[in-house]
């Protein structure tokens, strides 16, 4: 039998507090999920600096791969299987790209990508394509495979329904990540009846369509989406563990770039300082390796550099107010922040965050989404915010919220007693 159906004598099987457990039956799986490159997830947190306001959230990207490919494995064997729109020879491919879609994530993920300008959907490709094991695992299938599965991962691929399962706007990445995250932080807001919607999904030429009467556990879906992001990964405090290892990171590349000295030479971030990034570079950057030279800062002469680093390690956070542009500005703020001897590069993060809970390509719609479709009983399709009142609500409608953080010990210390004064006037009204 050729590689990619070849089955192992026994399964293999991993317990998992979200699927109870994820079954490997297949060669090619299990080889992927051996290789060094895929090991490498377990040093990657799913959720980035979450743990320092949800001290449970700890889980690595590897679990939540394994239980993206688990729930796209149990939509091929349990529900498409056997039905026309679904071709059993486009499993490995779905398998594959299920499992590998976040192998390019690098350390405290989206933090890390806005100083050094990496992009982990780009290394993802650059990994599955270049000389990896991950794919020598895949070019055992046939030479063109690694790329198949990379286009996959990049929505460009011909299989549009392989695409929807995987990356649309109810996927297996977003089912198991809202139950995964909801789990590990321990709060309710993530659940939705995931049975439900596999049993009513659809597999057409072009998308995963849900059968009409699934439309409730979808709206719970989509709201469970809104709440997780407002309530967990928006969290103001857990946006302040990001906005303090953003200006760690910031510190570091401006004393890199300005000829400081360091006692520790951070070399594993070197090729990001020039911009010279080969994959293998990349792959050898995890959270351990930032955790060393975050602690290897703390003792660094530089004293914005250690102060940033003591605090992120320590989790002493900078405090945060609500900002609406009602009291004064931000320039303003930030001038008056220097003025007190302050460094508002350093010591004064202004964040804005916004979420986009459902829309699809429409007239007046900024953005490429792909609608959620329903298949009714008649066989038509229908895009969801049309059948449901709920959704209907919050189609294309963008939260947006804004954060100030400082740290505030630094604006009691003010030596000039009138900005001291109108400082703590002007934060006292923002909050
Ligand atoms: P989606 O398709 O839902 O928009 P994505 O951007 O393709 O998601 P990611 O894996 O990059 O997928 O992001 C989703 C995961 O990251 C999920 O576990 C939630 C988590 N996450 C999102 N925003 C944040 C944040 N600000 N801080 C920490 N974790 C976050």
């Amino acid at each position: 039998m050729s590689y990619q159906f070849q089955k192992m004598p026994e399964e293999k099987v991993f317990k998992d507090p979200v699927h109870r457990y994820i079954h490997v039956r297949d060669q090619l799986i299990w080889d992927l999920i051996k290789t060094k490159e895929f090991q490498r997830l377990r040093r990657i947190k799913q959720l980035g600096t979450l743990y320092l306001s949800f001290p449970s959230a700890e889980h690595s990207r590897f679990t939540h791969s394994l239980g993206v490919y688990e729930i796209v494995r149990r939509m091929i064997d349990e529900i498409f299987r056997n039905r026309p729109a679904w071709h059993d020879e486009d499993r490995p491919l779905a398998l594959c790209a299920a499992l590998l879609h976040d192998l390019g994530h690098g350390p405290f993920s989206h933090c890390f990508e806005k100083i050094f300008g990496t992009d982990h959907e780009a290394y993802t490709q650059a990994i599955i394509t270049g000389d990896t094991e991950v794919n020598a695992v895949l070019s055992r299938v046939h030479p063109g495979f690694a790329q198949e599965v990379a286009d996959v991962i990049n929505k460009t691929h011909q299989n549009k329904l392989v695409i929807s399962m995987i990356s649309s706007q109810i996927d297996a990445d977003r089912m198991d990540y809202l139950q995964r995250d909801a789990y590990h932080t321990g709060v309710s807001y993530g659940s939705f009846d995931m049975e439900r919607i596999l049993r009513l999904m659809r597999p057409t030429e072009d998308e995963v369509v849900i059968k009409e009467s699934g439309m409730h556990a979808v709206e719970d879906y989509l709201m469970s989406r809104y709440q997780m992001y407002w309530q967990i990964y928006f969290h103001p405090v857990s946006r302040g563990g990001e906005v303090l290892l953003n200006r760690c990171f910031k510190r570091v590349k401006v004393l890199y770039e300005t000829g400081y000295s360091f006692n520790s030479v951070p070399r594993h971030l070197l090729p990001f300082f020039s911009e010279e990034v080969s994959v293998q570079d990349y792959l050898r950057l995890d959270e351990t390796i930032l955790f060393f030279y975050l602690q290897e800062w703390m003792e660094e002469e530089d004293a914005i550099l250690s102060d940033l680093s003591r605090r992120f390690v320590n989790r002493d956070l900078f405090k945060y107010l609500p900002f609406d542009g009602s009291v004064i500005t931000i320039g303003e703020l930030t001038d008056l922040f220097t003025q007190a001897g302050i460094d508002p590069e350093y010591y004064f993060v202004s964040d804005a965050f916004s979420d986009l809970p459902y829309d699809y390509d429409r007239p007046g719609s900024k953005n490429n989404r792909k609608p959620i479709h329903l298949l009714t009983r008649q066989d038509i399709i229908k895009e969801i915010s049309t059948q449901s009142v709920i959704i209907n609500s919050i189609t294309g409608i963008n939260r947006m919220d804004y954060k100030l953080y400082y740290p505030k010990e630094m604006i009691v210390n003010i030596e000039d007693p009138e900005i001291k004064g109108s400082i703590i006037n002007l934060l006292n009204e923002l909050n």
